[in-house]
C-alpha cells in the first residue's frame, strides 16, 4: 500500500539517522513507518504512493491556515524574485516584527531567529543576563525545543521514545533546571520557596502540547505571574505551538496574563523555518548590540521566512478563530463520543483549534497521567485512522491541529473513519 514511502524510508536509513530529520515522525512508537508527502494542499496531503489524507498534524502546527494557502503562496512567490537571503536587514521583518508587538500583550520588542529550539534557547540567556542568576524552571512533559538545559523531563519526541536523558549534556547544565509537574500550583511555590532567589526564569507552555493537549487548570498561570513577579524571576511563555493559534494574540491574550518573554516559531513563519523571542522592551533592549546579552544568525530575519509570515498574520487577523473553535470542539466531542460507544474508555480534550486523544477513563492534567494512559489503544487507532486516510500524529504525548482549511466535510470524513474502526480487545 504504501510501497513508494517504503522505499523512500529504506534509502533514507542509510544516509539520516533513523531515515527522519526529526524523531518522532519515524512513527516507531506507533508500529509503523513513516510516510514520503509528495504535495499537499489546505487540509491534505498526498504521499508518494498518491493516496490521500485528512491532515491533523499540520506541520505539527504552523499550517493553521491549511497548506499552500493562496496569499502566503503568492508572498512567497514574489519574495523569492527578490532574492532568497541578504543576511542584511529588510522591510519584512519590521513589518513581521511590528504585527507580532500589536498582537500579543507581553510583547514590546522582538528578535527573528530560525527555529523555537534557538528562540527558547535565547530566551533563557536573556533572562539569565538580566538577573544574574542561573535556575530555571521548567515543568514535566513541557518541551521547549532541543537545548541542553532544556531537555530535562522533555515531552514530545523525548517522551514518545521515554529517552531518560540524553547523552551530550553535561550533568551541571541541567542541574539548574529546577522539575515541577504540570498543573501543580502547590510544588510551584515550594519550587519558589526553595530556590526563588536563585531562579533567573520559569519557562512554561501556557497549555501543554507536547503531552497531549493539556490545558492549564485555573489558576495555575496567574500564581506563576506572581511568583516570578514576587522572587525576581522573569515568566516565560513558549508559544511556539499556542502563538497565534490558542487566539490571535496567543495564549497570553486568551487568558489574560502578560509573560515577561515570549518564546515563539511555527506560525510566525507561515509553515517557513522561523522562531523569535520577544517580551518587555526594558529585557529586549539588553540584547546585543544595544545590550550586552549575545545572540546572532545569518539567516535571521530571512527574507522569505518574512514574507510568509506576514502574509500568513494577515490573513489570519480577519478569519473567526472562534468559529475553528467551535467546529474543533464539535469534532473532539463527537471522536471521543464514537470511540466511547465502543467499549473504549477515552478522553478527547479540544482548546482553540488544538485537541488531544488520551485512551484513559481519569481526565488528564499532567505527564503522568499521559504516561498512564493506553498506548497500545492509541498504536491501533493511529494505524486503522491512517488505513482511512486520516493524517494524526504518530505519539500520543503530541497534540491534534485543526485549520481553517478544515471544511465539516473533512471533520465529518474523519468521524466516519472513527465510526469503521474495530477495536481487537
Ligand atoms: N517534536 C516536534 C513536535 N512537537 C516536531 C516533530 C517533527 O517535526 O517531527
Amino acid at each position: 500500500m504504501d510501497e513508494t514511502s517504503k522505499r523512500f524510508f529504506t534509502e533514507a536509513r542509510r544516509v539520516i539517522p533513523g531515515g527522519v530529520n526529526s524523531p518522532v515522525r519515524a512513527c516507531r512508537n506507533v508500529d509503523s513507518e513513516p510516510l514520503f508527502i509528495a504535495k499537499a494542499a489546505g487540509c491534505r496531503l498526498t504521499d508518494a504512493d498518491g493516496r490521500e489524507y485528512i491532515d491533523f498534524v499540520l506541520s505539527w502546527g504552523p499550517m493553521i491556515l491549511g497548506h499552500a494557502e493562496p496569499s502566503v503562496t503568492a508572498a512567497l512567490h514574489a519574495a523569492i524574485e527578490r532574492g532568497t537571503s541578504y543576511g542584511a536587514p529588510c522591510p519584512d521583518e519590521v513589518a513581521l516584527a511590528e504585527e507580532i508587538c500589536a498582537a500579543l500583550p507581553g510583547v514590546e520588542m522582538i528578535r527573528m531567529v530560525n527555529s523555537g529550539t534557538e528562540a527558547a534557547m535565547s530566551a533563557l540567556r536573556l533572562a539569565r543576563g538580566v538577573t544574574g542568576r542561573d535556575k530555571v524552571v521548567k515543568f514535566v512533559g513541557c518541551y521547549h525545543g532541543h537545548a541542553d538545559p532544556f531537555l530535562a523531563a522533555a515531552g514530545s519526541g523525548v517522551a514518545t521514545f521515554a529517552i531518560p536523558g540524553t547523552p551530550g549534556i553535561p550533568a551541571a547544565v541541567t542541574a539548574d533546571t529546577l522539575l515541577v509537574p504540570y498543573n501543580d500550583i502547590d510544588a510551584a511555590r515550594e519550587c519558589f520557596a526553595a530556590h526563588g532567589a536563585q531562579t533567573a526564569a520559569v519557562i512554561v507552555e501556557p497549555v501543554a502540547a507536547n503531552m497531549g493537549l493539556v490545558p492549564p487548570v485555573p489558576g495555575f498561570l496567574e500564581t506563576l505571574r506572581s511568583l516570578s513577579r514576587e522572587h525576581g524571576a522573569l515568566l516565560i511563555f513558549d508559544e511556539v505551538i499556542t502563538g497565534f493559534r490558542a487566539a490571535y494574540g496567543g495564549a497570553q491574550e486568551r487568558f489574560g496574563i502578560a509573560p515577561d518573554l515570549t518564546v515563539l516559531g511555527k506560525i510566525i513563519g507561515g509553515g517557513l523555518p522561523v522562531g523569535a523571542f520577544g517580551g518587555k522592551k526594558e529585557y529586549m533592549e539588553q540584547v546585543a548590540p544595544d545590550g550586552p546579552v549575545y545572540q546572532a544568525g545569518t539567516l535571521s530575519g530571512n527574507p522569505l521566512a518574512m514574507a510568509a509570515g506576514l502574509a500568513a498574520l494577515r490573513k489570519l487577523k480577519s478569519l473567526d478563530y472562534q468559529e475553528l473553535e467551535r467546529r474543533t470542539q464539535a469534532f473532539a466531542a463527537e471522536l471521543g463520543h464514537i470511540l466511547r460507544s465502543k467499549g473504549v474508555a477515552v478522553r478527547t480534550p479540544s482548546l482553540s483549534s488544538m485537541f488531544g486523544i488520551f485512551f484513559t477513563d481519569r481526565d488528564v492534567r499532567n505527564m503522568d497521567d499521559t504516561r498512564r494512559c493506553d498506548q497500545r489503544r492509541f498504536t491501533d487507532f493511529y494505524k486503522q485512522m491512517r488505513a482511512r486516510g486520516i493524517y494524526l500524529a504518530p505519539s500520543a504525548f503530541e497534540t491534534g491541529m485543526t485549520s481553517f482549511a478544515h471544511r465539516e466535510k473533512d471533520f465529518a470524513d474523519t468521524l466516519d473513519a472513527a465510526r469503521a474502526i474495530v477495536f481487537d480487545c
